[in-house]
């Protein structure tokens, strides 16, 4: 017993590293040859520092499919859009089959005459020259530049309109300067559009500064402050 006290001091001082159990379990085996019994689990030790950061894993897969969205707003302006489109579409569409067409056309419930040549005419009752001018722009209008330099279409409308004997108003005058004639529209009356009448223009007693046209559809210049029918011209795009 004493030699096994003197040998577990000697272990103790000259094993600093050693903990008491082993110790204890050494100083057991010595001078006993068999094995003792296994002790109890020691406490659980301090926690390690963390571990390096692992490696990226591997790409998931697809998730489940979103709910459809919506784009109020934008779809409103966008059917508006196409609807505005469609009315464009639709007028334009009336507009090209009036172009060439000759016939009566309604607008707005009032009945113009298509002559076929890309616009639309109208007759109204009989004034003077200015008043026939302010008359045709209240509906649209202008007094007609067009239909006079082709025969053939004055013709046509005059007949149209039931026009036998009447006198009716175009738009050109020589007011501006004596025998230089304008159209309504600001273009120059050209020689090779002129369909005078044989003697006209003759500004008759120095006062004839507004342009007229016969039944026959030739031309001649009247005075401004006479009473004829005024031909009203408006193109079909304008309609
Ligand atoms: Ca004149
Ligand atoms: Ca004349």
């Amino acid at each position: 017993m004493l030699f096994k006290l003197v040998f577990a001091l000697l272990l103790v001082f000259c094993a600093e590293a050693q903990d008491t159990q082993q110790i204890l379990l050494t100083l057991s085996s010595v001078g006993n040859s068999e094995k003792g019994a296994q002790g109890p689990p020691g406490p659980q030790g301090r926690r390690g520092p963390p571990g390096l950061k692992g490696l990226t894993g591997p790409i998931g897969g697809l998730g489940p499919k979103g709910q459809k969205g919506e784009c109020t707003s934008n779809s409103a302006y966008v059917d508006n859009a196409i609807q505005e489109m469609e009315n464009r579409f639709g007028r334009l569409k009336n507009q090209m089959k009036t172009l060439f067409q000759t016939g009566v056309k309604q607008i707005n419930g009032t009945a113009w005459f298509s002559a076929g040549n890309g616009y639309l005419y109208r007759t109204l009752p009989a004034s003077n020259y200015q008043a026939a001018n302010r008359s045709c722009a209240a509906i649209g209008a202008t007094l007609a530049v067009f239909a006079p330099r082709n025969m053939n279409i004055t013709r046509m409308i005059l007949h149209h309109f039931g026009i036998t004997s009447q006198r009716t108003w175009i738009g050109m005058n020589d007011i501006e300067q004596e025998n230089t004639w304008v159209w309504e529209n600001g273009e120059r009356v050209l020689s090779s559009h002129a369909h005078w009448n044989p003697g006209e223009p003759n500004s008759h007693e120095g006062e004839e500064d507004c342009g007229m046209i016969f039944s026959t559809g030739k031309w001649n210049d009247g005075g401004c402050h006479w009473l004829y029918i005024p031909l009203c011209e408006m193109s079909v795009f304008d309609a």
